[in-house]
């Protein structure tokens, strides 16, 4: 590869952020068994300590999604002490996930439930959450609704739609500047009927109704089985209004497995569609700062069940390089001649070197460049955490997910 080129990928790599999720470090699971691990977060400070240790080895990951009220701390400037804890060990507090699903009062849905009081109360705590962003300074709120209908006739499917419309709209105008709402969706689960979010067009239709600072979180979790995923980001990056990835791998539905666990092609097929919609482009700094620009939120929402967190974790952020670096050394001129040529073995051809490239050496060089290890688990297995965090933190925390 021309030094050129090569240059350009490693300053792409460089930029690329990935956001971990605070409930990844505590006990979870399925909502089967939660096989509790020793060694983990009882707090929320704990949690952002076992984050560091995983931006400290990748270089890669200095945000952490809070979810509340799994991360509620009490008390007046709690959230900003919160931020200035996070802060002195290299890291900032990033997206913050509403939750409006585990209380009884959500048994018919939340903002959608029939119920005035109901919604009223679900609205006040998204709007808490903006509160929280004001106070930690993140930019996106994560919105993800259980809501949903269990059978035919049970609740009426428009007037659902009319009441989070209106949900989405106060919290929309509630938003600060520099303020992003992501709007999650996902294709069925708690609600088997019908979900009032189920799908990228039904986000997108809402999101583009609110505005600019409205986008579209991708799960790659939430679809059905052979869902084109890439296509997916293709167009809402075209349109503006590709907000942020959770990424995590499935094998059936929402599995909550190590993205690029499953199926590493296809992480490669959605970070590919990213880079060639510019959606690598520009610094995150930059991007952190504004709603404008592509601003993409990478982020992993999984959970590990019966592996290690901490390492878990790193695996996820390096599989999400691992794929982001392939999809930079596609050879964007040569698939586009061969496009251009009719060339559909060529081209596809074009896409398949890029994907059977070992990256490892060019990621492990990178890593160093930027001060993180080359080889972050093995850093990870020598650093002694592992056992330091068995010694000292005694009954690990519930994340409050799946039990
Ligand atoms: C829903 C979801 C959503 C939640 C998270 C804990 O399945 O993906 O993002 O906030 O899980
Ligand atoms: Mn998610
Ligand atoms: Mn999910």
């Amino acid at each position: 590869m021309p030094e050129q080129n090569l240059a350009a990928v490693k300053s792409a790599l460089s930029e690329q952020r990935i956001e971990t999720p605070s409930w990844a470090y505590g006990n979870s699971g399925t909502r089967f068994k939660v096989f509790a691990q020793a060694g983990v977060p009882r707090t929320v400070r704990e949690k952002l300590d076992d984050a560091a240790r995983v931006h400290r080895h990748t270089g890669a990951a200095p945000t952490v999604a809070l979810h509340i009220p799994w991360d509620r701390v009490e008390g007046a400037g709690a959230y900003a002490a919160l931020a200035s804890y996070a802060q002195e060990r290299g890291l900032r507090l990033g997206t913050v996930n509403a939750n409006v699903f585990q209380e009884d009062d959500y048994k018919l849905g939340s903002v959608t439930n029939p119920d005035p009081a109901v919604r009223r109360k679900a609205l006040d705590h998204l709007m808490e959450c903006v509160d929280i962003m004001d106070a930690t300074g993140s930019r996106d709120l994560k919105l993800w609704f259980s809501d949903g209908t269990n059978y035919p006739g049970q609740d009426d499917l428009r007037a659902r739609q009319d009441r989070l419309a209106e949900a989405l709209w106060a919290v929309y105008e509630r938003l600060g500047s520099g303020q992003r709402l992501v709007l999650e969706y996902k294709l069925f689960e708690p609600a088997f009927y019908a979900t009032d979010v189920p799908d990228w067009g039904t986000s997108y239709a809402h999101c583009l109704k609110l505005g600019p600072k409205a986008r579209v979180c991708v799960d790659t979790g939430h679809h059905a089985p052979g869902t084109n995923i890439e296509f997916i980001a293709a167009f809402l990056l075209r349109e503006g209004k590709l907000g942020a990835f959770d990424f995590n791998s499935r094998f059936y539905a929402d599995d909550d497995l190590m993205a690029g666990a499953a199926d590493p092609f296809q992480l490669f097929r959605i970070l590919y569609e990213v880079r060639a919609g510019g959606g690598l482009d520009g610094t995150p700094e930059r991007a952190a700062q504004s709603d404008e620009g592509p601003g993409i939120a990478f982020m992993l929402d999984q959970c590990h069940n019966i592996e290690p967190k901490i390492p878990a974790i790193i695996r996820s952020v390096m599989n999400v390089q691992e794929a982001t670096a392939k999809a930079l050394l596609v050879d964007r001129e040569a698939l586009a001649e061969a496009q251009r040529a009719g060339d559909v073995l060529g081209a596809n051809g074009v896409l398949m070197d890029a994907y059977h490239t070992d990256v490892r050496p060019l990621l492990a060089e990178v890593r160093e460049e930027w001060g993180a290890d080359a080889d972050p688990m093995a850093a990870y297995a020598a650093s002694g955490w592992a056992e330091t965090v068995v010694r000292e933190r005694v009954g690990g925390q519930q994340a409050g997910w799946g039990a």
